[in-house]
């Protein structure tokens, strides 16, 4: 089968100013300025004002936490998601988001049925380590990742030598395909910063596979 990212590039749509980085089990695709700045701009208002934003809960070993961050799960009806111990139910796509899918989206093989939508109000929001790996993603997902507004650092380690590390920056209108074995290998974090940092907005979309 061929990969989102082959798929990508054969229909020109990574051009050449992307990154492939192949390492120890982990396969990204990082496409800086995927979306041009002025383009970028208008989609970051578009979302921040079109996107219902809440601060969600997290029930994890007994405790209920807020998340250091706001967010909203989108897609199509079919796409339910167990994450962090809740049920995410889909709101329905919104222009804003099915002109950003369109773009990543080449054809009906690798179709992106879902986003989870993060922002980052601040340094002080944050994202623990993790791996995209619920059950629901399938074995080897392909998850595509596009930032807007404040760069932030996006840290990788292996998960059996946490001391393998990985940082990138991810900025404005970046694109960052997370692919193969990544999630079983690979996991990843958004790490708190004491710098004065404006928000930031990431989308990962994602396809779900349908338990119904
Ligand atoms: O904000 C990011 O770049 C990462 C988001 C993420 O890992 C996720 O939504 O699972
Ligand atoms: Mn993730």
């Amino acid at each position: 089968m061929r990969s989102i990212t082959d798929n990508l590039i054969q229909n020109n749509y990574l051009q050449k100013n992307g990154e492939w980085i192949e390492h120890d089990g982990l396969s990204l695709y990082w496409h800086p300025k995927f979306i041009e700045t002025t383009l970028a701009d208008t989609y970051y208002e578009a979302l921040q004002a079109n996107i219902q934003w809440q601060q969600g809960y997290i029930h994890l070993f007994g405790k209920t936490q807020k998340e250091p961050r706001l967010s909203a799960y989108y897609g199509d009806a079919e796409a339910q998601y167990q994450y962090s111990g809740r049920s995410m139910i889909p709101l329905p796509w919104n222009n804003t988001l099915l002109s950003l899918k369109k773009r990543i989206s080449i054809d009906k093989e690798y179709h992106f049925n879902s986003v989870l939508c993060n922002y980052y109000r601040a340094g002080q929001d944050s994202m623990g380590w993790h791996s995209d790996d619920e059950p629901e993603l399938g074995a080897s997902p392909a998850i595509a990742s596009i930032s807007f507004g404040e760069t932030r650092r996006f840290l990788l380690r292996q998960k059996k030598h946490h001391k393998n590390k990985l940082s990138i920056s991810l900025a404005h209108g970046d694109l960052l395909i997370m692919s193969g074995e990544t999630q079983a290998n690979w996991q990843h974090h958004i790490p708190k910063s004491t710098k004065k940092l404006s928000p930031r907005i990431n989308l990962t979309f994602r396809h779900i596979k349908s338990r119904l």
